[in-house]
């Protein structure tokens, strides 16, 4: 069915601007955008069904590109301990950070993982997410691995939303490989990708590149197995150290290069001629007190598209809002609100491989988009959290929580 939404003004967010429509129209058919512009423009046949949006700003539905949603147990008792002045590594050497999610998330059964991860994930809804990455990544052997990405495909099943999934294994090393780091990125090589991918649970690989987890070598290694099995590539790198996991992701054009605060501008000019999307993640620079900010003026100059996501994860970013991080990306590293909310939109799109379908509101992109009674755009980064009234449409049909 053809409907016209109207009465509304639209941040289309083509070319990564605002590129605001005012006093505009948008026809969607079949789950698509078919027009959108100006409301006095609009000649074609009207459709059967009109909806008044009631003066609203309209954006692309908002993307969170960098995620991991699920997982078991809660490190609240660690927040506390930090709060008390124990160091992430140090709570890390005394087996707590990633290695108790893995222990809770491997002792969870998938019914539980996925009702735990069921819940985060509609409180990204609510605040208008209508596509999202899910990592794997606290599993670290290939059942649990693979637990977790049949969770994160039902996700993408049970709910109106576009989830991709993101195989992590070499997010850190499992007990079992102890001091065999290089042992367990063969595994992860020879076993657990590629039968993963056979299984259709993988759409990107990704590696965490730290001291605390893999050399830029042993990234490269997943990198290749990666390419084998034709999947595209991601990385958190340059989070707490400067290893140039950025300049290594753009060697195998990734989709993304994620966190950055210690990136180098030789880094930025590698992403910028890739084409890797930098994912900046405020919500993890707040949640572990950092000072070192990502190199905001190289990242301009040198045209790199920023993105912004959550990173929501049980240990650095409990992080339920999108919108709070539009916030924080302001606030904590100077983006503006109109880069801010491309870097939800646009640029996250890119970050996920979905350029050409998703992220802007074009004719022939789907019809995701969130109607919000706002007056202006830039209130979208403003507001600390919080409900906004909006109206949610999913493949050009309203969405209701
Ligand atoms: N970087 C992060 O900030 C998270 N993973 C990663 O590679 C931390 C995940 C955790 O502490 O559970
Ligand atoms: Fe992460």
């Amino acid at each position: 069915m053809r409907t016209l939404w109207q009465h509304c003004h639209v941040a289309t967010m083509v070319d990564g601007h605002y590129s605001a429509v005012e006093d505009a129209a948008i026809v969607t058919c079949d789950g698509l955008v078919e027009w959108v512009g100006p409301k006095a423009e609009l000649t074609a046949p009207m459709p059967e069904r009109t909806v008044d949006l009631g003066g609203a700003w309209v954006t692309p539905g908002l993307i969170d590109c960098h995620t991991h949603a699920v997982f078991g147990g809660n490190r609240s008792g660690e927040f506390e301990q930090r709060l008390k002045g124990v160091s992430y590594a140090e709570i890390a050497a005394q087996g707590g950070g990633i290695a108790s999610t893995v222990r809770a998330t491997r002792a969870a059964s998938e019914e539980a993982l996925f009702a735990s991860a069921r819940q985060r994930v509609m409180a990204l809804m609510r605040d208008g997410v209508t596509t999202l990455e899910v990592k794997s990544g606290y599993g670290l052997d290939l059942a649990s691995e693979r637990k977790m990405l049949r969770v994160v495909r039902r996700l993408g099943q049970a709910l109106p939303l576009t989830v991709r999934a993101t195989c992590l294994a070499a997010h850190a090393l499992p007990p079992e490989y102890s001091g065999r780091p290089d042992d367990y990125i063969t595994h992860i090589c020879e076993q657990m990708l590629p039968a993963l991918a056979a299984e259709g649970l993988v759409d990107a690989v990704d590696a965490f590149c730290e001291h605390l987890a893999f050399s830029p070598a042993q990234v490269e290694r997943v990198f290749i197995a990666a390419r084998k099995l034709g999947l595209p590539v991601k990385l958190h790198a340059e989070q707490l150290s400067s290893l140039h996991g950025s300049s290594l992701a753009a060697r195998y054009q990734a989709l993304s290069a994620d966190h950055l605060e210690f990136m180098t501008e030789e880094d930025a000019i590698a992403m910028a001629a890739a084409g890797t999307v930098a994912v900046l993640l405020p919500g993890a620079f707040y949640f572990l007190r950092e000072t070192q900010l990502p190199p905001m003026a190289a990242l301009r100059r040198h045209g790199v598209k920023m993105a912004l996501a959550t990173d929501l994860n049980p240990g650095t970013s409990p992080g339920l809002s999108l919108r709070l991080m539009l916030n924080m990306g302001c606030t904590c590293f100077g983006l503006t609100p109109e880069e801010a909310l491309a870097g939800v939109t646009v640029h996250a799109a890119t970050a996920l491989g979905l350029g050409h379908s998703h992220g802007t509101l074009q004719a022939g992109k789907v019809a995701d988009f969130v109607a919000w009674h706002i007056e202006r755009p830039a209130d979208l980064a403003y507001w600390l959290g919080g409900d906004l009234p909006k109206r949610i449409v999913r493949s050009g049909q309203e969405i209701t929580h």
